[in-house]
């Protein structure tokens, strides 16, 4: 074994914690396979400390049920069936090429993942528009953050989830936290919220669930699934009737506040209550408590984002941030909880539908033509914005007739799940590059076997808006291949030999360039400076070879925001019911989310023997009342219906939901997919779908009767 450790950083969620990896050499040739984590004290995110998921992540690079080769389905016997690179390669350009040739090019569909690395995320999105020639492109990050993102361009004229790095959360006054579970979801970020009340500041959680998170709050307000619009109203109402907006940074720092003033207005703590079940003291609480401290944040991750009016939803909480001065401060605004490992980076370099790299949007004149320079075509040869990912999803097998599909799997993860499923299996054709079978990588035509975390190098941008470096660790098993090597062949077999390199470091030199001058401006950052400034936080403008360093920019719009005027815009927002609401067939309301020891669809965790011990399968959180009035004890088999499919599992009885809610984690495929069940409506603006609330029939389900996994 070597002595030398590589610092590095896990393979999910957005928190990017830093860890070192040992590689330790296989004797028979002296490669390094198997590596070791080791502890890196001194990043300052995480300071050494992993969750479950970090700690065990290195079982899925050795595991057994790892791809090691491509495989091909065969037309003999209808199975995926071993096959070269070679075939493999040929086979999928062959058929994407088919489709394009024999129905246009936007019949052909790109689907990517926030977990790629930035380096990936661009070369998916150039690959999309440039060796494609496809509008139909997007990507699992809409199911994510795009509710926040859009609110953040809205009233700030820039997107990056967080402002202000974690580390000024402790230094607050007090936090409300809206829908993050992140004692589970990142624990440890737990710490800052411990240090924040060691600091004599206040913590407010809202959940209609009392968390592990909730737990720790000084006030935690429990709405009812989809009401957070008509809550952060009433605080807004409440807040201006008791005279407490700050008007000279209205006056100075803002736009619009007569109109959302207004809307707020309409809102009345009594009317409130009877919305979201949320009694007027506690608002009254909450509004004091916010108010009363010198600083504050209101951070917001998917309970209320992953709304069809989460758009909305976060506009309404920046307008509560905006009125009483808490924005554009230090230790003080508006922060989105990022999810997935590069959810920021991944939304930034083009692989959103409307996305060109450097945060640029595919219908501005000026971004096209500054991209298909960098990029060596005519403007007019990049095609425009496509569709959202639900609405890809869902024209699969019609107006889209295959698929390339890199770094999710929507099998289990998408919403209205059985119908995305029928749609894949609908494809002419289906590609899909993965490290495991996953459930969608299942159904496909071809699979690619590609690299994983530790055996390849790329940056990802955690959610504090920090440029990351991942490095290669150890050698890759024979048979895989990297996902820009991927690329990089099958853009040679459609017919471009250059423009796709496979060298990570060569990729990120010309995303640098493609997104110098845009709002995500990596310019100045370079895979060197990344190493030696524990990550460089984006805005980082790249300056003359002889003028000084770009600093980068760990806090925003202190001095100005990013909206042609400076200032940040309220927009007036009303609330408005769920898609679907509760009725005398489906009375119950269904919010989903997830468990610490598993990861998103589960492809990854559900493969590592710890996890699957500590969360072996999905089930059923349910009030005692429920559970009484069904005749349900714990652990008896439950199930959830709605008008989309079922879905089942054990009854977990607690006192700390809502009774008029239950909640799934989303982490399983078959019988328990919560998404059998999950309503698609979709935000107007974001195109985020409803995952935090349908109406639902709960009942007891006979042992063992296993209703299928939710057909329509
Ligand atoms: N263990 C684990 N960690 C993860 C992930 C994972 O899959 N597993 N995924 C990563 C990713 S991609 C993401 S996006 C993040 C997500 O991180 P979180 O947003 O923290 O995760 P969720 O569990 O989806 O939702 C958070 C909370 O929202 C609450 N909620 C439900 N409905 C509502 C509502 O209407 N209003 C409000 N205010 N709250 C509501 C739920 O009860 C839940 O406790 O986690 C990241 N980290
Ligand atoms: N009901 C419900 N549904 C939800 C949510 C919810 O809260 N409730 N949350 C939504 C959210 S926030 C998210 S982010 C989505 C996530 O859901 P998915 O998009 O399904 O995310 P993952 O399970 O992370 O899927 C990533 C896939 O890519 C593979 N993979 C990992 N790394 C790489 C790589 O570098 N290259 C390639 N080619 N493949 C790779 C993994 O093995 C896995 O199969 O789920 C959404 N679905
Ligand atoms: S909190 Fe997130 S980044 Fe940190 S170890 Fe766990 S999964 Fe990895
Ligand atoms: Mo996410």
């Amino acid at each position: 074994m070597r002595d030398e450790t590589i610092d590095t950083h896990c393979p999910y969620c957005a928190l990017q914690c830093g860890m070192k990896l040992r590689a330790a050499a296989d004797p028979a040739d002296g490669t390094e396979r198997t590596v070791e984590v080791v502890e890196r004290t001194e990043f300052p995110v995480n300071r050494g400390a992993l969750c479950g998921k970090g700690r065990t992540a290195p079982a899925v690079l050795s595991s057994r049920v790892r791809l090691t080769g491509p495989l091909v389905r065969s037309h003999a016997t209808g199975r995926l069936e071993e096959a070269t690179w070679e075939e493999a390669l040929r086979t999928i350009a062959d058929g994407l090429g088919r489709t394009r040739a024999e129905h246009g090019a936007d019949a052909v569909g790109v689907f990517g993942g926030g977990g790629l690395t930035n380096e990936k995320a661009y070369t998916l999105g150039k690959f999309a528009r440039v060796a494609l020639g496809t509008s139909q492109i997007d990507y699992n990050g809409r199911f994510c953050m795009s509710s926040a993102a859009a609110a953040h361009t809205r009233a700030f004229g820039l997107d990056r989830g967080l402002p202000f790095p974690l580390e000024d959360i402790p230094r607050t006054g007090c936090v409300i936290l809206v829908g993050s579970n992140l004692a589970e979801t990142m624990p440890p970020a737990l710490r800052y919220l411990t240090e924040l009340k060691e600091n004599g500041g206040t913590l407010i959680v809202v959940d209609p669930r009392r968390t592990r998170t909730a737990e720790q709050a000084d006030l935690h307000l429990a709405p009812r699934p989809g009401t957070d619009l008509a809550l952060a109203l009433g605080l807004l109402h409440i807040v201006v009737a008791e005279g407490r907006t700050d008007d000279a940074f209205v006056e100075d720092r803002t736009t619009g506040w007569p109109e959302a003033r207004a809307a707020a207005m309409a809102h009345w703590p009594e009317l409130v209550e009877r919305i979201t079940g949320v009694g007027v003291p506690q608002l009254r609480e909450a509004v004091r408590m916010f108010c009363d401290a010198p600083t504050g944040m209101v951070l917001t991750a998917r309970g209320p984002e992953q709304q069809s009016k989460g758009t909305d939803t976060v506009g309404a909480w920046i307008n509560l941030c905006l009125a009483t001065g808490r924005a554009g401060r230090p230790l003080s605004g508006y922060g989105c909880l990022t999810g997935q490992g590069n959810g920021q980076g991944g939304r930034e370099h083009g692989q959103k539908a409307d996305q060109l790299p450097g945060y640029r949007k595919l219908d501005d004149p000026a971004a096209r033509a500054h991209v298909a320079e960098v990029w060596g075509v005519p403007p007019e040869s990049l095609p425009g914005p496509g569709r959202s990912a639900y609405e890809l999803l869902d024209a699969l097998g019609r107006d889209v007739r295959s698929l390339l599909l890199m770094g999710s799997n929507p099998v289990v993860s998408a919403p209205r799940a059985a119908h995305i499923e029928e749609r894949l299996r609908s494809l002419d054709f289906l590609a899909v590059a993965d490290v495991v079978l996953s459930e969608t990588a299942a159904l496909a035509d071809v699979v690619l076997p590609v690299t994983q975390w530790a055996e390849e190098t790329g940056t990802m941008t955690n959610l504090e808006g920090r440029v990351l470096l991942r490095r290669r660790a150890l050698t890759p098993p024979e048979g895989v291949r990297s996902d820009l090597e991927v690329l990089h062949a099958l853009a040679g077999l459609l017919g471009h030999e250059k423009g796709f390199p496979t060298d990570a470091e060569e990729v990120f030199e010309e995303l640098r360039r493609a997104s110098a001058g845009g709002p995500a401006d990596y310019s100045g950052i370079t895979y060197r400076r990344i190493a030696e400034e524990d990550g460089v936080f984006w805005p980082c403008p790249g300056t003359a070879d002889d003028g000084p360093v770009h600093p980068g920019t760990p806090r925003l719009f202190l001095d100005r925001f990013a909206t042609p005027d400076g200032l940040a815009r309220f927009v007036p927002v009303t609330h408005r019911p769920a898609a679907e609401e509760p009725d005398a067939e489906y009375p119950v309301l269904l919010t989903t989310g997830r468990v610490v020891a598993q990861y998103q669809s589960g492809a990854q965790t559900r493969r590592v023997g710890e996890l699957t011990a500590a969360a072996p399968g999905p089930f059923v959180e349910l009030h005692p009342q429920m559970a009484e009035r069904l005749g349900v004890a714990e652990g008896d088999p439950v199930a959830v219906v709605s008008r989309r499919g079922r879905a089942e599992g054990p009854a977990r009885v607690t006192n700390g939901i809502r009774p008029d809610t239950v909640f799934m984690p989303f982490h399983w495929p078959g019988a328990g997919r919560v998404n059998s069940v999950t309503n698609p409506a979709l935000d107007p603006t974001s195109r985020m779908p409803e995952f935090k609330v349908c109406a639902v029939r709960v009942e007891a389900a006979a042992p063992g009767a296993g209703a299928g996994a939710g057909a329509e």
